[in-house]
C-alpha cells in the first residue's frame, strides 16, 4: 500500500481518494477550498453524488483518509483540479500550476505524480514536467510521472470509477507502469498503457466526440421541426443500425467537460478544427433556439412571465456549472421577461438571486413553463393544480422527458423539441 497525497476534492478528486483509501492505500486529501476543508473535517460531504457519503464516512472512519490544506510528503501525488477555459477559449491551467508548485517541496526520489485533470495534449511533458522538476529532480528518471484522465459519468460516479476501462500515459513506459499499478487497486476495467500526450488526447477526445455528437442531434431536431416529424422516433429507429449511435437534442451543452475540451483540441491546431468549432457553435445556440420556442408560442404578449424548470446542466445532478439554462436566463431577462426557475435540486444561483422558488410560485402567472433539465422528479408534478396556477398552459419539453398525454389531458399546449407541434 502507498502513501498518496491527492490534490482537488471536486467531482474526480474526492471519489478517487476515498476509493484508493477505501483498499488500504494511507491517502492525504488536500483542497485550497476552506469551505470544502470544513464540511468534510465535519464529516459532511460538498458534491452530491449517489453513495459518495457512505465511502467518505468510512474512510475518514478508518483513518485512511485526512483531510489537509497542504501537501505532504508521500509516495504518489495525485493532481485533479479544475482545468477551465479563458475569456480566449484556452485552456486556464493555472490551478494546476499552483498545485504541482505545492508538491515541488514535497517530491522525492522515485514519487510518482499523476495528473487526472483534462488538459490540452502535451501539458503533461511540456508545462507541468518543467514545474515539478523544479525540485531539482529530472522527471522519468528520479520521479514517475503519468496521465490518468477519469471517464466518470456525473450520478454514476462511485460504479463507473471502479467499473470503467482507463487510459493511462506515461511521461516513459515505468512511468505508465507504476501508475497502473496504483489503479489496479480498485479499478476492475482494463487499464490500457501509452504515452501521456496520447492519453491526454484520448481524453478529450472522448469528450468531443460526445459534442460534435450531440450537435448532430441538435441539427436534426432542426431539420425534423421543418419537415414536421419527430426527431426522438427518428433517433431511436436510426440507432438500431448497428454501427449507428446518435445522442439526444438538447437545450445546450454543459456541465464542466463536454462544452469545454473540445476548446482544448481546438487549441492545438485552431486552423484544422472547423467541424469541432461548428459542432460548439451548434450547442451554444442551443439556449437561443429555445427561447425562440417560447417566443414564438406567446406572440405578443408583453413582459411574458416564463417558467423554468431544471437549471442544472443535465437531470438528476445538482451541477449548474456551464448550464445552457444561465444563457438563456440572461437573454430572456435582456428582454424584459418575468423568469421564475424550480429545480428540486437547486436552492439558489449566484448570479440570479431570488429566481428560484418553489413550484407553485414558479408557475404563478405563467405564459408557458420551459423543462431544461430532466429530473425524475418533473414525472410526478400535479399538473392539473399547476395549470390552474398559470395565465397560459404551454409547456415546452426540451428533454423528452414528461407523460405528454398527462399534460394535453390538463389542458396544456405541448411543444418538446424536434418534434411536430402537439395542440389540443
Ligand atoms: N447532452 C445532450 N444530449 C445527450 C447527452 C448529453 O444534450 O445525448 C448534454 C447534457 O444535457 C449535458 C452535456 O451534454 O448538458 C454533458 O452531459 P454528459 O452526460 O455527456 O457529460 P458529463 O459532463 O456529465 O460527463 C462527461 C462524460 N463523458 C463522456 O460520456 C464521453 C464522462 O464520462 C466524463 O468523465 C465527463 O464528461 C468528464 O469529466 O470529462
Amino acid at each position: 500500500m502507498k502513501n498518496v497525497c491527492v490534490l482537488g476534492l471536486g467531482y474526480v478528486g474526492l471519489p478517487t481518494a476515498v476509493m484508493l483509501a477505501t483498499v488500504g492505500n494511507r491517502v492525504t486529501g488536500v483542497d485550497v477550498n476552506p469551505a470544502i476543508l470544513d464540511c468534510l473535517n465535519n464529516g459532511r460531504v460538498h458534491i452530491a453524488e449517489p453513495g459518495i457519503d457512505s465511502f467518505v464516512h468510512a474512510a475518514l472512519k478508518s483513518g485512511n483518509l485526512v483531510i489537509r490544506p497542504q501537501p505532504c510528503p508521500a509516495d504518489v501525488f495525485i493532481i485533479a483540479v479544475p482545468t477551465p477555459l479563458t475569456r480566449e477559449r484556452q485552456a486556464d491551467l493555472s490551478d494546476m500550476r499552483s498545485a504541482a508548485s505545492a508538491i515541488v517541496p514535497h517530491l522525492a526520489k522515485g514519487n510518482l505524480v499523476v495528473l487526472e485533470s483534462t488538459v490540452p495534449p502535451e501539458t503533461t511533458g511540456n508545462i507541468l514536467a518543467p514545474i515539478l522538476e523544479g525540485s531539482g529532480l529530472k522527471a522519468g528518471r528520479d520521479f514517475y510521472l503519468a496521465y490518468a484522465p477519469e471517464r466518470v459519468l456525473p450520478g454514476n460516479i462511485l460504479f463507473e470509477l471502479v467499473e470503467n476501462d482507463r487510459v493511462i500515459g506515461g511521461i516513459t513506459r515505468d512511468s505508465a507502469e507504476l501508475a497502473r499499478e496504483l489503479y489496479q487497486g480498485f479499478v476492475k476495467g482494463d487499464i490500457s498503457l501509452t504515452d501521456a500526450t496520447t492519453a491526454e488526447m484520448v481524453k478529450a477526445s472522448e469528450n468531443t466526440f460526445r459534442n460534435v455528437n450531440v450537435a448532430l442531434a441538435n441539427e436534426l431536431a432542426l431539420v425534423a421541426e421543418k419537415i414536421g416529424v419527430d426527431v426522438w422516433e427518428v433517433i431511436s429507429l436510426a440507432n438500431r443500425h448497428p454501427r449507428v449511435d446518435i445522442l439526444k437534442p438538447g437545450p445546450g451543452v454543459g456541465g464542466h467537460c463536454i462544452p469545454l475540451d473540445p476548446w482544448f483540441l481546438v487549441q492545438k491546431a485552431p486552423e484544422g478544427t472547423p467541424l469541432i468549432r461548428s459542432a460548439l457553435n451548434v450547442n451554444d445556440s442551443m439556449p437561443h433556439r429555445v427561447l425562440a420556442m417560447f417566443r414564438r408560442e406567446i406572440d405578443g404578449v408583453q413582459q411574458p412571465r416564463l417558467s423554468v424548470f431544471g437549471v442544472t446542466y443535465k437531470g438528476n445532478v445538482d451541477d449548474v456549472r456551464e448550464s445552457p439554462v444561465l444563457p438563456l436566463i440572461r437573454e430572456a431577462m435582456k428582454e424584459d421577461f418575468q423568469v421564475r426557475a424550480f429545480d428540486p435540486r437547486v436552492t439558489a444561483i449566484d448570479e440570479f438571486p431570488g429566481l428560484l422558488t418553489d413550484v407553485e410560485s414558479a408557475v404563478a402567472g405563467s405564459h408557458g413553463i420551459v423543462l431544461l433539465a430532466d429530473h425524475d422528479e418533473f414525472r410526478d408534478l400535479d399538473v392539473r393544480k399547476i395549470g390552474c396556477l398559470m395565465t397560459r398552459r404551454l409547456v415546452i419539453d426540451t428533454r423528452n422527458c414528461l407523460d405528454h398525454e398527462k399534460w394535453l389531458s390538463s389542458g396544456f399546449s405541448v411543444r418538446v423539441l424536434g418534434k411536430a407541434v402537439q395542440w389540443r
